[in-house]
């Protein structure tokens, strides 16, 4: 079954001789096997091939979660699609740019946004628009496929074809879109479901959005590769995580589920006693959210270092030392290097440099982009991450923070010049430099400094154009002015200096 189809065959065989287990229970009590997921996953791929998807094509998704939209990701790899998550948050100008750079055959937006969406795809020229509504039940997706039976052995796939782009933001402000294959997919599924010693035991608790590679790649694929079971829930919800944890084994989020778990009464010893693994990831986790967490739970955190372009490439052990502070050891097959980056050349033990990887959890270049490739994946295939570290004398990585401007709030990833440029557009803005500043409960937050024009600060102009052009996550938590930017002797913005000036603004 799906023997041609590379990534689907990876993701199907552990559960092939135990189809009735169940893969998903739901919040309303519903159970999803194992053999209805494959089904429904069988009979989209139909709807997709039938909506016109040929081997390659690019399925772009902007729904709610639900698990339908895990079988419409699924199905599109069957098909032989490459499917393209969108955070639900964009808006429409942002996913415009989405569309229109990757030029989909099919997009499936939510059913409540059908009427502004189908504007946004007829300007960017994509014919086939299907909708899913909030509950996954509805919408001319669900209907379709409702009229299809079961049973599809999948579009021939190798290892080296194309299964998903995911899109990072750019230094520039322009989204790249990260090209990943089926062989990068499955490696990493496959070598972290062993690494962490998933079994068809395991229960983990799934509230991450399945947008984004931890919650797409990282949980659900390593889930499919042991014939483990989902505790699924749509959304981060601190009362429903509670409910699950005495029940589940293995729970993965990004450091403000730990910070904000950590400050609810009802975590307790008792309430994690069947719990083996706690992973943590997407962002720095403090060493004291590290610690206090032990204290409170007797478990220590794993945290493990990835990226929307490598997947997984470090990890502290399952078996072993987890260093707090650390991402630990690099993975089965992956290779780490830290490189000074005036000379090129490997720092010393424990010395500072820029952090490279190579390994086959690698993308294989950015969509449309073959200089930004060529600048960041070298032909030997180590891939320049933009993030500094540090390897100590164990082999263990720390990073000590990052080359690219990039501001990471709760995970999510913000690049300021895309705010920056939009703040600019203010007849009332001179400039602005945007900045993260520490936040308790999201790591970092988004900053606006701006310089504005004439002394017209213009606070609510500024949100109403953040407001039309960018996802929530990505609008200044706080808008400060000044009457200039702080620059060095070449002009250049100082950053650090702001950082350090609003260090405790939350
Ligand atoms: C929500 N908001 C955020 C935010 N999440 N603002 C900044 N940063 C965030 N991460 C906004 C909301 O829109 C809302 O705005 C306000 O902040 C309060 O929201 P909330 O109710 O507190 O947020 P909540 O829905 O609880 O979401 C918080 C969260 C969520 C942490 C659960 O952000 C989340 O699921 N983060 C995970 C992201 C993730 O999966 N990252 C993986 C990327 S892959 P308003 O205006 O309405 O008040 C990757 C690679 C790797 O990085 O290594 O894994
Ligand atoms: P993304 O492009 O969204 O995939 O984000 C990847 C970036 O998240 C990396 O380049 C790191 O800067 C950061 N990141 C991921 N995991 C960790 C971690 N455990 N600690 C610190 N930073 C992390």
């Amino acid at each position: 079954m799906y023997h041609s189809n590379y990534l689907a065959n990876t993701l199907r065989s552990a559960s092939l001789d135990n189809d009735n287990a169940v893969f998903a229970y739901l919040k309303s009590g519903t159970e999803v096997s194992y053999k209805e997921l494959f089904e429904n996953a069988e009979k989209t791929a139909k709807v997709l091939i039938n909506a016109g998807v040929e081997p390659g094509d690019r399925v772009a998704v902007q729904v709610v979660k639900s698990i339908t939209t895990v079988e419409l990701y699924l199905g599109c790899i069957l098909a032989g699609g490459v499917f393209l998550p969108l955070n639900t948050d964009y808006t429409a100008t942002e996913v415009e740019y989405f569309l229109t750079d990757a030029s989909p055959k099919v997009f499936v937006c939510d059913q409540a946004s059908e009427s502004l969406m189908s504007m946004v795809a007829m300007k960017a020229q994509v014919a086939n628009l299907l909708t899913l509504d909030h509950t996954g039940e509805a919408g001319s997706l669900f209907e379709l496929r409702e009229l299809e039976k079961a049973g599809f052995e999948g579009v021939q796939r190798a290892p080296e074809d194309l299964a998903a782009i995911l899109y990072t933001s750019g230094t520039t402000g322009r989204s790249k879109g990260a090209m990943l294959s089926h062989g990068a997919l499955a490696a990493n599924a496959l070598t972290l479901a062993e690494h962490w010693q998933f079994s068809a035991n395991d229960r983990l608790i799934h509230a991450l959005p399945i947008f984004h590679i931890h919650g797409l790649f990282v949980a659900l694929n390593i889930t499919l590769c042991a014939g483990s079971s989902l505790y699924f829930l749509n959304r981060f919800n601190l009362d429903d995580i509670l409910d699950c944890l005495p029940k589940a084994s293995v729970l993965m989020g990004v450091p403000t589920f730990y910070v904000r778990l950590l400050k609810h009464a009802g975590l307790t010893k008792e309430r994690v006693a069947n719990m083996r693994l706690f992973v943590s990831g997407s962002a720095p986790l403090l060493s004291e959210t590290h610690d206090a967490w032990k204290q409170k739970t007797g478990h220590a955190i794993l945290e493990r270092y990835g990226m929307t372009e490598t997947n997984m490439n470090t990890s502290n052990p399952y078996e072993g030392e987890r260093r707090p502070g650390t991402v630990g050891l690099a993975l089965p097959g992956v290779e780490v290097k830290i490189l000074d980056p005036d000379s090129g050349q490997s720092v010393a033990t424990g010395e500072v440099g820029q952090i490279h990887v190579r390994g086959p959890n690698l993308f294989t270049g950015y969509w449309k982009m073959p200089e930004k490739t060529a600048e960041e994946l070298s032909e030997e295939g180590w891939f320049l991450t933009g993030d500094l570290g540090v390897l100590d004398q164990d082999g263990y990585l720390t990073i000590v923070g990052r080359s690219k401007d990039l501001i990471i709030s709760g995970g999510y990833n913000v690049y300021p010049k895309e705010i920056e440029l939009v703040i600019d557009e203010s007849p009332n803005v001179l400039e602005s430099a945007v900045i993260g500043v520490t936040h308790p409960d999201f790591g970092e937050a988004v900053v606006a400094v701006v310089v504005a024009k004439e002394n017209c600060q213009d606070e609510a102009g500024i949100r109403a154009l953040c407001a039309d052009a960018l996802a929530a996550y990505k609008r200044p938590k706080s808008i400060v002015f000044l009457d200039e930017l702080p620059r060095n002797t070449m002009g250049k913005v100082q950053k650090a200096k702001l950082r350090e000036d609003y260090a405790g603004l939350f």
